[in-house]
């Protein structure tokens, strides 16, 4: 923990300006720390809700003093006559003098995309000990966060055991689908995946509006010969793309493209998303790429269309690239997630003579997931502590 030895104050107390001992400084404005105050009047001691409306806040409000001691800074705000601590720490953790300057797709500190030579052995959780034990939880919850992928060997051969692995950290998304779906070869298959035919990396479901955030598929055959696996981190694909080309990294996320399904009779999904999508503020929110369920792209300028093709064409070029790639054959008892907002799955073709391949399939939400890592990080703050 680094300490704070200084705050200083503008003449007009519309803003202070703090400082570390390792020569971090950091801004904060009167309005924002008064509505952030962390007292008991202004945040619920019991869960933390603010209690106030930002009407509650005088408009005018002022910071008339503030002074440090022991890592807190005491502010006193006028008019109100309000005096608020807030630990330094607190104050480091939540500035905001730093946002300027983010390049068109910045990601969050807490990812890191990777290519081909990505270790998987690094993400792979075993069944039993993800189970029984919140470190080795933790540890695979956190592969997904950071990395968007992670594998988990060793489960059991039971139909619906992926229901089980949802479980670990949150909900099955139901769907039309079902709660979970049988990823094997049928007669009059309702969607490409329930064929033998290779499926190019993509990302499940892009016409749907919010589309799956997580997927798991889960091994219960796979003798067939071929069936391999196949990830490609999404986020690296588009970054590479904005590398060679940042005017055709642009159209894709200015432009929305078309997706849509029909699925057996009841069924019409459809949505107008962008294949690369950013936040307002420049960061990298998701990727959408399905071949087999891109609609007519009608939203894109006349003018913009043969660019916003070439763009297209080369960002499933550099999904294609073998060098992108990770890849594995499923066993039995083993099974993969995505996020499914990031990393694009595939497979290769396999023919079921000889042998049979069957996997079951679900969603789930990253939120949860995201949610369940946070509170385990927190108790094993606590433990240390
Ligand atoms: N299945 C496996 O998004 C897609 O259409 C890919 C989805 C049918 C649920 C396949
Ligand atoms: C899917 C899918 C891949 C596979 O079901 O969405 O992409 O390995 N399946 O069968
Ligand atoms: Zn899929």
């Amino acid at each position: 923990m680094k300490r704070l030895v200084s705050a200083e104050k503008s003449n007009d107390g519309l803003l202070f300006s703090l400082g570390w001992e390792d020569g971090f400084k950091a801004r904060f404005h009167a309005i924002w720390l008064r509505d952030n105050a962390l007292d008991p009047e202004t945040r619920s001691a019991g869960n933390a809700q603010r209690l106030i409306t930002l009407s509650d806040i005088p408009p005018d409000t002022t910071i008339a003093d503030a002074t440090i001691a022991a890592d807190t800074v005491s502010v006193r705000f006028a008019p109100e006559d309000k005096q608020v601590e807030f630990p330094g720490q607190w104050l480091r953790d939540h500035a905001y003098d730093v946002n300027a300057g983010r390049a068109r797709g910045w990601t969050a500190p807490d990812i890191e995309t990777w290519d081909g030579g990505f270790d998987v052995a690094s993400v792979t959780g075993v069944h039993k000990s993800v189970q029984h034990d919140a470190m080795a939880l933790k540890n695979w919850l956190s592969g997904v966060r950071r990395h968007g992928f992670a594998k988990l060997t060793g489960g059991p051969v039971a139909s619906g055991a992926l229901v089980d692995v949802a479980a670990l950290f949150g909900y099955v998304r139901e769907t039309n689908y079902g709660k979970w779906f049988e990823v094997r070869t049928e007669v009059n298959p309702a969607n490409l995946a329930y064929t033998g035919l290779g499926l190019q990396a993509h990302t499940d479901n892009p016409y749907r509006d919010p589309v799956p955030t997580l997927q798991i598929l889960y091994c219960l055959e796979n003798s067939a010969a071929g069936g391999d696996s196949q990830v490609v981190d999404g986020f690296a694909a588009a970054l590479r793309l904005r590398a060679e080309n940042p005017h055709g990294f642009e159209l894709l996320t200015r432009y929305c493209a078309r997706f849509e399904y029909r699925g057996t009779g009841d069924v019409h999904l459809v949505s107008r998303k962008p294949m690369i999508e950013l936040t307002p503020d420049g960061q990298l929110a998701a990727i959408r790429f399905n071949n087999r369920s891109t609609a007519a792209i009608t939203d894109v300028p006349f003018d913009h269309m043969a660019e916003y093709y070439a763009a297209y064409r080369r960002l499933g070029e550099i999904i294609d690239d073998p060098a992108m790639a990770v890849g594995f054959k499923l066993e039995p008892g083993e099974c993969f997630i995505v996020d499914n907002t990031r990393v694009l799955h595939g497979r290769t073709g396999y023919a079921d003579s000889g042998g049979s391949r069957w996997l079951q399939g679900c969603y789930a939400d990253k939120d949860g997931l995201l949610s369940t890592l946070s509170v385990l990080e927190e108790a094993a703050m606590v433990d240390v502590a």
